[in-house]
């Protein structure tokens, strides 16, 4: 029986909510020019009941190396993973495994990718996707095997996060959990009953679409075009002919292949009549009519499958009003990077130009936290494990790099006289040759300007006034007026890596890329590796 008389633990609750390649324009609380026409109410509610982060940046636009980041508060060439297919060596100092050796009880649901299971870390209880997990009835692993589970995946995790919350909150005990959606990561499938949500909508076609990368060689190198790379049935839904549902070319046959005869049903409906409208009149569509029209599919999708993310945040939410644990939970809300919605022509991620280098970072605790708070100070994803750590009670482990965010949060600013905030960020992406074409990078961030430099087989600089370029298309690095600062933002760099302990380029530029073949769920659960129907 509930016992709503027991004291609330004086620890807070820690509930991290993450989901996978959430662009900052696809959240209404950060008021782009989508937020009208796909507002996120209930991811905006954070935001209202507590903090924005304007300024969030993570340390590596990949989805590894940001969850690597994030759990451990350190960089990746000091957390040893820096790209996708390495595996996390959980038994190294991590947030979740701290609050547990401090009473929380601890738990993880949804994507992990830095590793087939949470080896090391100690969570009480997890239930998570294999790798990069489906749309649709997705495999969950556990302690106890493997299960394929019938439903949505962004509402069988939110499913089973109330679940093991209900489990929680007559205890004492404060608890730790870690929600970490699929979507709206590739290849953007969402819900039966979102699918036809926009339609009819229009996005606003970003400048830059058809940007021809003049003056950024790295950015010309890329694979990762709507128009040019996305895969036409894959991705873009596209069918073969007027009246057929099979899809173009389909690289991953089996992500279509799960659904039932009656989800399929229900999905090829959904797509019917726009296809055949495409099928119909493809022929007579120029270039760059196709381009656009890929361009409204693409992201038609990608912000349908967010739908379905923030109807889980309310009802996270909602949980906690109607239970009274609200005040004393801290709920986070953020995205393992950001991503692209056309700028550029891009869907991925990987640069460090804004859309993918940003996050959305909203953070509540009714009990700490003023509404409607808005920070403005340079924060990056190796910031959130002191965070958590402090609003714990539990000392930072010296080996973090991050800061914690409490300062910020008691009232979003710190003054010189207390010590200041960092003026800039360092930004290293290693995951080349690979996926995407995106090489190897680093830079530096402050508030107004960035310097980069590409490496690996091309040496090129590119330098951004954000204000007067904010969507980087000039660089410009050879501009003489900037020359001093250009010279100052090339010091600060070296100070960042030293201060940050960073290895010598030289050895990323030798180094190949190795990944660890991870074990196969077969492998792993020779015994228990079955897929049951529910
Ligand atoms: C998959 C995607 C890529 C994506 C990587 C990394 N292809 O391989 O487009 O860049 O994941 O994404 S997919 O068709 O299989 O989805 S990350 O978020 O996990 O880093
Ligand atoms: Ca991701």
């Amino acid at each position: 029986m509930e016992n709503q008389t027991r004291p609330s633990p004086k620890q807070p609750n820690i509930i991290y909510i993450m989901s996978d390649d959430h662009a900052v324009r696809a959240v209404s609380a950060y008021q782009s020019d989508i937020a009208h026409l796909a507002p996120t109410p209930n991811i905006d509610r954070i935001a209202r009941n507590g903090a924005r982060f304007d300024k969030s940046f993570v340390t590596n636009s990949l989805c590894g190396p940001s969850r690597a980041a994030m759990l451990t508060g350190k960089f990746g060439h000091k957390n040893g993973f820096n790209h996708n297919g390495q595996l996390f060596d959980g038994h190294q100092p991590t947030w979740p495994r701290l609050l547990k050796e401090h009473g929380y009880s601890t738990a993880c649901i949804g994507k992990w990718h830095i590793n087939l299971t949470p080896d090391g870390l100690d969570f009480d209880h997890w239930e998570l996707l294999n790798d990069q997990g489906e749309y649709y009835n997705p495999d969950f692993i556990t302690k106890q095997g493997v299960k394929r589970e019938h439903g949505y995946t962004t509402e069988l995790i939110t499913e089973k996060s109330l679940n093991w919350i209900a489990k929680q909150k007559n205890s004492e005990q404060p608890f730790a959990l870690l929600i970490h959606h699929k979507a709206p990561h590739r290849n953007w499938m969402p819900a039966p009953q979102h699918t036809r949500a926009f339609e009819n909508t229009l996005f606003p076609v970003p400048d830059n679409y058809f940007d021809t990368y003049q003056g950024r060689a790295a950015a010309a190198m890329q694979t990762m075009n709507i128009y040019r790379d996305a895969q036409e049935g894959h991705d873009l839904k596209m069918t073969k002919a007027v009246g057929e549902t099979q899809w173009r070319e389909d690289i991953w046959p089996f992500l279509l292949e799960r659904l039932t005869p009656e989800q399929r049903e229900q999905w090829d409906l959904a797509y019917q009549d726009r296809n055949d409208w495409f099928n119909n009149n493809e022929a007579d569509m120029s270039d760059e009519d196709i381009a656009i029209w890929k361009y409204q599919r693409y992201v038609q999708d990608y912000l349908a499958t967010i739908i379905s993310v923030d109807e889980s945040v309310g009802e996270v939410l909602d949980y906690l009003e109607r239970h009274n644990i609200v005040d004393n939970t801290i709920v986070i809300y953020t995205s393992d990077q950001g991503f692209y919605m056309g700028e550029h022509g891009w869907f991925d991620k990987r640069f460090m130009y804004e859309e993918s280098f940003r996050a959305p970072l909203l953070i509540q605790y009714p009990d700490k936290i003023a509404p409607n708070t808005i920070v403005n100070e340079l924060v990056q994803n190796i910031d959130y494990a002191p965070t958590f750590l402090e609003y714990a009670g539990i000392a930072v482990t010296s080996d973090i790099q991050g800061q914690s965010l409490v300062p910020l949060l008691n009232g979003g600013h710190i003054s010189e006289e207390e010590g200041g905030w960092r003026t800039s960020l360092y930004y290293h992406f290693y995951e080349y040759p690979a996926m995407h074409d995106v090489t190897r990078h680093y830079g530096i961030r402050d508030h107004r300007y960035k310097l980069m430099h590409f490496y690996y087989q091309i040496d090129e600089w590119e330098f951004y006034d954000l204000d007067r370029d904010p969507t980087e298309m000039n660089n410009a690095i050879n501009d003489p007026k900037y020359l001093s600062i250009i010279h100052k933002l090339k010091q600060d760099i070296v100070k960042l890596e030293h201060q940050y302990d960073v290895p010598p380029r030289l050895e990323w530029n030798d180094s190949p890329l190795e990944c660890v073949s991870a074990p196969t769920l077969k492998d792993l659960y020779p015994n228990s590796y079955q897929v049951t129907q529910q």
